[in-house]
């Protein structure tokens, strides 16, 4: 028999700062005035451009963010640094994302009533881990006393649909009874904050997924996965050139191309009618039209993209309650953002009631899940 397979709960863990749009542009404003004071005679020269001011009004138009949360704050808004400060901890400390990861885990591990005996397997999937090896997912694997086995995965916003596809197929086939998937999102160290056109962007949060068979399933909430669909297409309008190899190239860690870059408005352009086909591919699969689904938890990069693609399928703007927007809240939390949504927006729904989960963002990569509400 074909193993039935459910979402049974869900963490989320918020850090306890937040930077709001009025904050962080104040003090890239003053950032922006000192630095064209420090580059006047080369601005006038034209061999130096100068740094124009950002505004709160344009951010929270263009993106629906209001604010943000921020692992640690201090740092972030000081003029002569633009960066968090995260002191470095001992190796035989826990790391900072396998902290953020374990508050979410604990969370979702109560929701969906397991302890640490009843998981096989820990992923950790996300847009950044900061350290290549050993995985952040072993750590939290041991640190949590799961046996089994955990493994990271990287695949920017999509890796939390595509890590939940994994587990997904793991119980799918019976090489586990039950999975989680955590998505400890650290995206602060990887801001550029003296860049106009991404330094509003990015928020830190954590988020859980338990995934495992419908018959050993007992929480109040559970959502059979009907089936997974993922795209990828290559393109470099979202790049970060960070990496191990930067030592090599001589590369200065603080140049531009070493944070998250983007061409916004082409990914806006290219992304949301590919998203909005892949959805509508998706549902028809299971013989549904966008009309029979109740609730869309999508990805969380812009208040717009996600109107227009719902528009796109439904032929008019959903309602808050269809496709519930977490921007203004968390901003752009990579690849927890659907999983927020879902976290916060899925107990009101009736047995028999479908959903779409879809994430989508840099590779290009698209990632969805089409559920029912057991
Ligand atoms: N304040 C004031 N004005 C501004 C600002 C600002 N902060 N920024 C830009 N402007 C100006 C521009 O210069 C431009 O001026 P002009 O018309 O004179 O040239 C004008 O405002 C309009 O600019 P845009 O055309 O760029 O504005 P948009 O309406 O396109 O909005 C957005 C910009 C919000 C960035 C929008 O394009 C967008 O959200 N696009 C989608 C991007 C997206 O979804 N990207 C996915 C990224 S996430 C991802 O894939 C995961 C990566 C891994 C995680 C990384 C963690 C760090």
């Amino acid at each position: 028999m074909s193993q039935s397979v459910v979402i049974s709960g869900t963490g989320l863990w918020k850090p306890e700062s937040t930077i709001t749009n009025e904050e962080l542009v104040a003090s890239y404003n003053a950032y922006a005035d000192k630095y064209n004071d420090e580059n006047a005679v080369a601005i006038e020269a034209g061999t130096v451009v100068a740094k124009p001011h950002s505004s709160a009004g344009f951010i929270q138009k263009a993106s629906g963010i209001k604010s943000r949360y921020i692992y640690k704050k201090e740092g972030a808004l000081d003029i002569n640094r633009m960066m968090p400060i995260i002191p470095a901890r001992p190796e035989t400390a826990l790391s900072d994302q396998a902290e953020m990861a374990i508050h979410a885990a604990k969370k979702a591990m109560a929701a969906a009533n397991k302890t640490a005996a009843d998981i096989d397997v820990v992923i950790v999937a996300c847009a950044y881990t900061q350290r290549s090896y050993p995985a952040i997912a072993i750590e939290v694997q041991g640190e949590l006393g799961i046996e089994g086995y955990g493994f990271d995965m990287l695949v920017a916003c999509s890796a939390a649909t595509f890590g939940l596809h994994r587990a997904y197929e793991m119980v799918k086939a019976e090489t586990a009874n039950c999975v989680m998937v955590i998505n400890p999102e650290l995206t602060s160290p990887q801001v550029n904050y003296t860049d106009r056109d991404s330094h509003f962007i990015f928020g830190d949060v954590s988020v859980a997924t338990i995934i495992e068979k419908a018959e050993t399933a007992s929480a109040d909430h559970t959502y059979e996965i009907l089936s997974t669909k993922a795209l990828t297409q290559f393109s470099n309008n979202i790049r970060s050139n960070f990496g191990y190899v930067m030592n090599a190239n001589n590369a200065s860690p603080l140049a531009a191309d070493q944070y998250f870059h983007q061409q916004g408005r082409k990914v806006f352009k290219e992304v949301c009618p590919m998203a909005a086909k892949h959805i509508g591919n998706h549902i028809q699969k299971h013989g549904l039209g966008p009309s029979d689904i109740k609730r869309w938890w999508l990805h969380q990069a812009n208040i717009n993209m996600n109107k227009l693609i719902c528009k796109l399928l439904l032929d008019r703007q959903p309602s808050q309650e269809e496709a519930p927007i977490v921007l203004d809240e968390f901003a752009n939390t990579a690849s927890a953002g659907s999983l927020i949504a879902f976290n916060m927006y899925n107990e009101d729904l009736e047995s028999g009631d479908y959903g779409i989960i879809c994430s989508f963002g840099a590779g290009y990569s698209i990632g969805s899940l089409v559920v029912r509400k057991k």
